[in-house]
């Protein structure tokens, strides 16, 4: 029964004016793009200043009355709220407004479950929305029996949703055994990448800022590199979801791993972290973490403040990470004075500018781990020449008549282990 196809969203936040956050005008311009993410028209924005978010109804009574107008003026199907809700709060307010109410997590979710391609990502977005649903089945229950379709929707049918708290119980110890069985097979890939000693590099960084660009820029050094293995790129909030890997090659001529992962958001659900865990986790065993930056973006010191403190959530941040600081054919470096902990790169993804220096940083990074070796490897080790030709880009080699001579870089362990077989 929609009255028109676009879904017309009022957005409305609360400013509590703590410094440590995004301002609200940046926070609310960050809704309207999920709005947008998620297909809906964002139609108009209500900021409210108050000392502290109502328990009853977010923002203050008086002010949700006179939303209620505005929500007739401008003909707006969905209400959407710039934190995460209560049970109560829902249900308080679609009273007051009568209309479709969600709130920052319910879209963040709803593009999650859009984007989310893989049998996993889709699994831990469910499990994610059923988390969130969970407690607030009262708040929900009026609201479902009156929606239509659109934002906040999708994902675990809303039949499924009216039954009982049980059902939906069941249904997360489902997804919970069907995702054990899918991290149990990445746990298997995970261990063959481990034990062939490739090092991982892992692209991090908040939504929208060049991960996956460079990404396709960084597997183009691979041999075996063509333009379907690209991943999608978009001015879009969380464009790509799931975690591709894709081999590379180090200028050095060594093999690499690169991971593209999701993008991260400020007030990025808590449940989403923990349904997205092993994904995430994958951070963990990367060699050297790319953390990728928007220059472009007037709040990027506060976007990395965010990125760096999930990485703390994950304990990844015992890693070298190389702050990449990207879209610098938008902006002159020297106009950014950021000062951040460890290595840091100017690059344009996009333009191509620095490359050759970002792979300097991460082969300084990858640095103890590598030596360029000279070895005579005899014909009776021939399974140790053959380990060497798998795993590595060999730059040079010839059958001599007392063994193999082969011309490598080797990484700290296999040049340790095969240090005998090294001449001058
Ligand atoms: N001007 C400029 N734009 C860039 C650069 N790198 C990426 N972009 C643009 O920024 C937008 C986002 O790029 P993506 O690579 O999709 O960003 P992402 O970090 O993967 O984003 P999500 O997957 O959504 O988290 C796209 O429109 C890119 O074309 C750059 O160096 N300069
Ligand atoms: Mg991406």
């Amino acid at each position: 029964m929609e009255k028109h196809l676009e879904e017309r969203a009022l957005l409305v936040g609360v400013n509590l004016n703590s410094k440590k956050d995004f301002d609200i005008e940046s926070s609310m311009e960050e809704l309207k793009e999920l709005v947008k993410a998620a297909e809906g028209t964002p139609v108009s924005t209500v900021i409210q200043n108050k000392h502290r978010i109502d328990a009853t109804f977010y923002s203050g009574k008086g002010k949700l009355s006179e939303i209620a107008n505005y929500c007739d003026e401008l003909d707006i199907d969905t209400v959407v709220f710039n934190d995460e809700l209560s049970g109560a709060q829902l249900r308080n307010i679609e009273e007051v407004l009568e209309r479709k109410v969600i709130d920052r997590t319910t879209l963040i979710l709803d593009i999650f479950s859009r984007r989310a391609t893989t049998k996993e990502g889709k699994l831990q977005v469910e499990l994610a929305q059923l988390k969130y649903r969970l407690p607030r089945l009262t708040g929900l229950g009026t609201q479902l029996s009156r929606l239509g379709g659109g934002i906040g929707t999708r994902g675990p049918g809303e039949k499924k949703l009216e039954t009982d708290r049980r059902h939906i119980e069941s249904r997360v110890d489902e997804i919970r055994k069907q995702l054990k069985e899918v991290e149990n097979v990445r746990e298997v890939k995970r261990k063959n990448r481990l034990s062939s000693d490739i090092p991982i590099i892992a692209l991090v960084g908040y939504t929208n800022a060049g991960k996956s660009t460079l990404f396709n820029e960084l597997i183009k050094f691979s041999s075996e590199y063509s333009e379907e293995k690209d991943v999608y790129t978009e001015d879009m909030l969380f464009a790509t979801l799931d975690t591709t890997l894709r081999k590379t090659n180090l200028p050095n001529g060594q093999k690499a791993l690169v991971i593209d992962t999701v993008g991260f958001v400020s007030k990025l659900p808590t449940h989403l972290v923990a349904a997205f865990k092993g994904t995430l986790e994958e951070v963990n065993y990367a060699d050297v973490l790319l953390h990728v930056v928007d220059v472009t973006n007037d709040d990027f010191d506060i976007q990395v403040k965010t990125t760096l403190d999930i990485l703390k959530q994950l304990k990844a941040t015992e890693k070298p990470i190389i702050a990449v600081f990207n879209k610098i054919d938008k902006k002159n470096s020297e106009d950014i004075n950021y000062s951040i902990e460890g290595p840091k790169v100017y690059i344009s993804a996009k333009e191509k500018i620095n490359i050759d220096k970002l792979w300097n940083e991460i082969e300084l990074a990858l640095n103890d781990k590598f030596y360029r070796s000279n070895l005579l490897i005899p014909y009776a080790d021939t399974d140790i020449a053959s380990y060497i030709f798998n795993n590595y880009n060999v730059q040079k080699f010839e059958h001599k008549d007392n063994g193999t001579f082969i011309d490598v870089t080797l990484n700290n362990k296999d040049y340790n282990k095969y240090k005998k077989y090294i001449i001058d």
